[in-house]
């Protein structure tokens, strides 16, 4: 019995697996290509220099939640997240539409069919050219802490979120207000 239940879950990987490189040519190339290497738009902004950075917001992730669950920003200002994960899986902070965490979930879901990506690591060596270093996000180990610095755009109302498989589903994403 235990054997059939195994040959199932294979058969539903693969299925994903040939689906997977559409959903990750749709998002966004990997390998840096600049601007327009992201489908932002104009309430999320962009990457943040150090020195406007007036304030730090600190984000602890755990298995699968964010705290706060709720973040408010002005229009155009620049932030430092500190986020440090607390869980026993690998989590992610990234700040986008719901669309771009639809899109990166596809991105994220082939890196652990392909091996690059467990429940609790994360395995650089087999990552090849879909390193995830977006700079809009950060995939974290268990303990492990980091950095994002970022300045929003226009004010709106986008999500920060957990696209690693099936923790945005069960609930891993939280309202970000600009003001
Ligand atoms: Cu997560």
């Amino acid at each position: 019995m235990k054997t059939k239940f195994k040959m199932a879950s294979v058969a539903i990987l693969s299925a994903c697996l040939l689906t997977s490189p559409a959903l990750a040519g749709k998002g966004h190339g990997h390998g840096g290509h600049g601007d327009g290497h992201h489908a932002m738009n104009l309430q999320v902004g962009g990457v943040g220099a150090a020195k406007d950075a007036a304030r730090t917001l600190r984000i602890v992730m755990k298995d699968n939640s964010y705290f706060p669950k709720f973040i408010s920003v002005q229009a155009g200002e620049t932030v430092r997240f500190t986020v440090i994960n607390k869980g026993e899986f690998v989590h992610e902070f990234n700040i986008g539409t719901a669309e771009m965490h639809k899109a990166h979930q596809g991105e994220m879901m082939a890196m652990m069919e392909s091996g690059a990506l467990e429940a609790d690591k994360v395995v650089h060596a087999k990552m090849g050219d879909m390193k995830h270093d977006d700079p809009n996000s950060i995939l974290l180990e268990p303990g492990q802490s980091g950095e994002v610095i970022w300045k929003f755009g226009q004010s709106g109302k986008i999500q920060f979120a957990c696209n690693v498989p099936g923790h945005y589903e069960s609930g891993m994403h939280g309202r970000l207000v600009i003001q």
